[in-house]
């Protein structure tokens, strides 16, 4: 018999399906362990190897977790609201929800062709009315605590997607998705008060169980700074510039100030004779992006207003400029430029010859360092000692940084001249879309602009049907069209009233999909408390690192208002995250032909050959994110190789967390092993005769898989499988108990053939609930060496220490032996000869 892998897939896939083997019960005497992927957007190409990846990460541990004894919830859904369904329907004419429908059952199919345990009756999707009723529901929260507000908002809109972006999908000033370019433009917008949860967001990172890496990416993406406002006052208007600043304590050296291109004020300031090159710069900077603006080493660009302010500390009237480099979105959009200490504002005063005040003496530092600084030739962003800084009533001379901070604080607040003030970069979350495929919202609009919210019963409000998904382009919604939705007589009122033809954001169904998987066929609440008591937090989150800063921002921000509206009991939605890393590809390269097949290249020493002419190749790394992978499909590898052998080749690639490259070939590499253990359980070797050596071999085994599952490196304990395979066939008997704890070690890497020899070893339950395998202690103690000591030459003694020790240990054994101490004790050793595992030879100084 050979090992048939699409057979005993096949029987084991419809086994699980048909038994319910994975189904959750919200109640159970067992402890719960909540493991959840990221759910994917079912997109038109299907599952790709890096779905593979988490998705088979997340079900070794699901199914550990069932053998250790806990009920486990492993679900699965579709994040399937989204842009590409809807473009597709601009396309094709498709209804999206037919397309999307198509997709999912393709994903579904997919997923299963790799045997995940999921508990498939929990299965959801964020366009099914039933789901998304609730994330219509969870807005209504949001406006009742008045943390869903309108306003006119400069915003990203993309034309050629004819909808606002959110800043986070916006990259270089283009699109992220399909890399369209974005313009701002002002447009009435639903908004999310995210900013008054900033610190909330900051703090309950110390509750959680992150890679550093990632809180510090949401840390910095809060932004927040400490600092002070200060006013600046224009004498001919009168006008107030507030500035935000980190450096309150250098207000001395603020020689010039910065109002950002598009600052309210800058029209009112800007004198007759500068008012043109002041629109055109304006008119240049209207379409760059907040990090084309902000890239350190461009030049820096700006234009004098013809304005001047007053420094509040000495009186001094500083010159207005504006420049691209400060942010409308940051602070208040005006800086006093302190050239001396801060890199930016030294590049723009040496562009356009402005003076530079140092108000630090760097007395720490190298003279020439310190002399530069002092000559105002070097920025100083760094420590020191107060200097220039003294006018009237007010002196920080002498002061560090953090007194001078506190005193001039002090001084602003007491003449009304500025505060300590705290910002952050994080903005409030824009929540509208001018689009068709997605959640509308659940209000309605009276002719006073008063409005009144859906009750549950009202719920859910679906989007009409269309014909024509484009949407208007002049920044309307698709929506806006169907005349008959948009202008109804309120049910409950009478009254003329109008629908919101804006949707919600993708984002909104993924802020909650873990609370529906408690709970997903409840229709009276969005999930029953208990439940949520019960399987909350999730324990386990897997997922690519791109969802660092929106999705994981976004999902904690609802979880924490829900937390206050009392409709969730923990602080944080995912106690523990892990992050998978990149499968990237390698593509082959040779001066005649840009594309190679990469089954026809051969490596040698680290050089890449064509084995059709024998030249040599040039290689790239590039990412992989669709479904084809060299021109291979998972489902091909699949059908080629086995579900249990791609599993098992995507974790034993390299740790989860690290960047790998895929390799198809390497493929048969994990198929040759699962051959190989297929043959010995089906061996006439297999014995009911039990052997110490063996079961050695098993208990080590098992114990290494589970320390590694435990620890998430599973490349390792694939490793350890192997190992053990190539000791235990050199066997002569393999006992069926020790066959049997490689089965379940082997289980959660690679289910369909466990199950089979889990069969073949005469079981007929499901393998799925059988107990871990309880580790011996005594098998695991290292193999026992007799060591032999000599003083000086002759035998003094004997004794037993565990293999492989160092020479310290067995000398400090021999310090310590009953017999052999007497020798040794106040004794000066002049030399040690160590033959390690055999003897210890000690030389006494004579
Ligand atoms: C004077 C100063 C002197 C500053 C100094 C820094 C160093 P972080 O620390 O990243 O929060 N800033 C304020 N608003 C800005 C805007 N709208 N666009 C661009 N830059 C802006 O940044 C705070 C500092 O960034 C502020 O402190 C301000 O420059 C600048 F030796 O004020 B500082």
């Amino acid at each position: 018999m050979k090992y048939d892998h699409q057979q005993i897939e096949a029987k084991w896939q419809k086994f699980w399906l048909d038994n319910k083997t994975f189904k959750t019960e919200n109640k159970s005497e067992k402890p719960k362990y909540y493991v959840l992927d990221m759910f994917p957007y079912p997109s038109g190409s299907g599952l790709h190897v890096g779905h593979v990846e988490g998705y088979t990460a997340t079900d070794i541990l699901a199914r550990y977790m069932r053998a250790k004894g806990y009920n486990v919830l492993h679900p699965m859904g579709w994040d399937s609201f989204g842009l590409p369904a809807e473009q597709y329907a601009i396309r094709t004419g498709t209804h999206p929800a037919q397309s999307t429908k198509e997709n999912i059952d393709n994903f579904r199919r997919q997923l299963r062709s790799l045997g995940f345990s999921y508990d498939w009756d929990r299965e959801i999707a964020t366009s099914d009315p039933s789901y998304y009723k609730w994330t219509q529901w969870i807005f209504t929260k949001l406006y009742e605590k008045g943390l869903a507000y309108e306003a006119e908002m400069l915003v990203n809109f993309c034309p050629a997607l004819g909808t606002v972006l959110a800043n986070e999908e916006v990259e270089n000033g283009k699109a992220k998705e399909g890399g369209h370019p974005v313009e701002r433009r002002p447009l009435r917008q639903w908004i999310l008060k995210i900013t008054a949860y900033a610190d909330r967001l900051i703090q309950d990172l110390d509750l959680v169980d992150w890679p550093e890496s990632l809180k510090k990416l949401q840390i910095n993406w809060i932004g927040k700074s400490e600092g002070a406002h200060v006013y600046f006052m224009e004498p001919t208007t009168k006008e107030i510039l507030t500035v935000f600043t980190t450096r309150p304590d250098t207000l001395f050296g603020a020689t010039y100030m910065v109002l950002a291109p598009e600052h309210p004020l800058v029209p009112r300031i800007t004198t007759p004779e500068q008012r043109e090159a002041v629109e055109e710069y304006q008119r240049q900077v209207a379409s760059k992006s907040d990090l084309d603006r902000t890239e350190l080493n461009r030049e820096k660009t700006g234009v004098f207003t013809g304005g001047y302010a007053i420094n509040p500390v000495n009186g001094k009237s500083v010159p207005i400029w504006i420049s691209d480099y400060v942010l409308m979105t940051v602070g208040t959009g005006a800086i006093m430029a302190v050239p001396a200490h801060d890199e930016r504002d030294f590049e723009f005063a040496q562009v356009f010859q402005l003076p530079i005040v140092p108000v630090y003496d760097p007395k720490e530092e190298e003279e020439i360092v310190r002399q530069d600084v002092l000559n105002g030739k070097k920025c100083w962003p760094g420590t020191g000692i107060a200097i220039n800084s003294e006018h009237g009533d007010l002196s920080l001379n002498g002061l560090t940084v953090e007194e001078a901070k506190r005193a001039v604080i002090e001084w602003l607040d007491l003449n009304k001249k500025g505060k300590a003030a705290t910002t952050y970069k994080l903005r409030d979350w824009l929540f509208s879309r001018q689009r068709y495929w997605g959640e509308p919202f659940p209000l309605l609009k009276f002719e006073d602009g008063s409005i009144r919210l859906l009750g549950e019963d009202e719920l859910p409000l679906c989007p009409p049907e269309l014909s024509d998904y484009k949407p208007s382009g002049d920044g309307q919604s698709p929506l806006a069209k169907v005349k008959e939705w948009v202008e109804i007589t309120d049910p409950k009122t009478g009254k003329k009233v109008f629908r919101e033809t804006n949707i919600m954001p993708q984002w909104a169904g993924s802020c909650w999909y873990y609370l529906r998987f408690c709970d997903p066929h409840n229709d009276q609440q969005a999930w029953n408390a208990d439940v949520e008591k019960y399987w909350l937090p999730v324990d386990m989150y897997v997922g690519g690192v791109e969802h660092a800063v929106l999705h994981l921002l976004y999902a904690r921000f609802w979880h924490k208002v829900l937390y206050d509206c009392g409709y969730v009991h923990t602080l944080e939605p995912f106690q523990t995250l892990r992050n998978q890393g990149l499968i990237v590809a390698r593509s082959y390269q040779n001066s005649s032909r840009a594309y190679i097949d990469p089954n026809d290249v051969q490596e040698r020493e680290g050089k890449f050959f064509d084995v059709r002419t024998g030249e040599e190749l040039t290689s790239q790394i590039e990412k992989m994110s669709k479904s084809k992978l060299n021109g291979v499909t998972p489902d091909e590898i699949i059908q080629e190789y086995g579900a249990d052998a791609l599993r098992l080749y995507e974790m034993f690639m390299g740790p989860l967390e690290k960047e790998k490259i895929w390799n198809t070939d390497a493929v048969s590499g994990c198929r040759r092993f699962l051959n190989r253990f297929y043959d010995m359980a089906f061996s006439e070797k297999v014995s009911n005769e039990v052997s110490e050596e063996a079961l050695r071999m098993g208990h080590r085994l098992v114990h290494g898989v589970k320390k590694d599952i435990e620890s998430l490196q599973f490349n390792t304990a694939i490793a350890k499988m192997m190992e053990f395979m190539n000791e235990f066939t050199k066997l002569p008997l393999y006992p069926r108990i020790v066959v049997r704890m490689a089965t379940q070690a082997l289980a959660p890497f690679a289910p369909h053939l466990a199950e089979e020899v889990w069969q073949q070893l005469g079981y007929e339950d499901s393998l799925a609930y059988a107990l871990f395998p309880e580790i011996e202690e005594k098998y695991l103690q290292d193999e026992v060496i007799t060591y032999v000591v000599q003083i000086n030459g002759k035998l003094r003694g004997r004794f037993e220490l565990p293999k492989d020790q160092t020479q310290e240990t067995v000398l400090e054994a021999a310090r310590q032996h009953p017999h052999i101490k007497q020798f040794i004790e106040g004794k000066e050793i002049n030399k040690v000869i160590f033959v390690p595992n055999k003897l210890l030879n000690i030389v006494l100084a004579s």
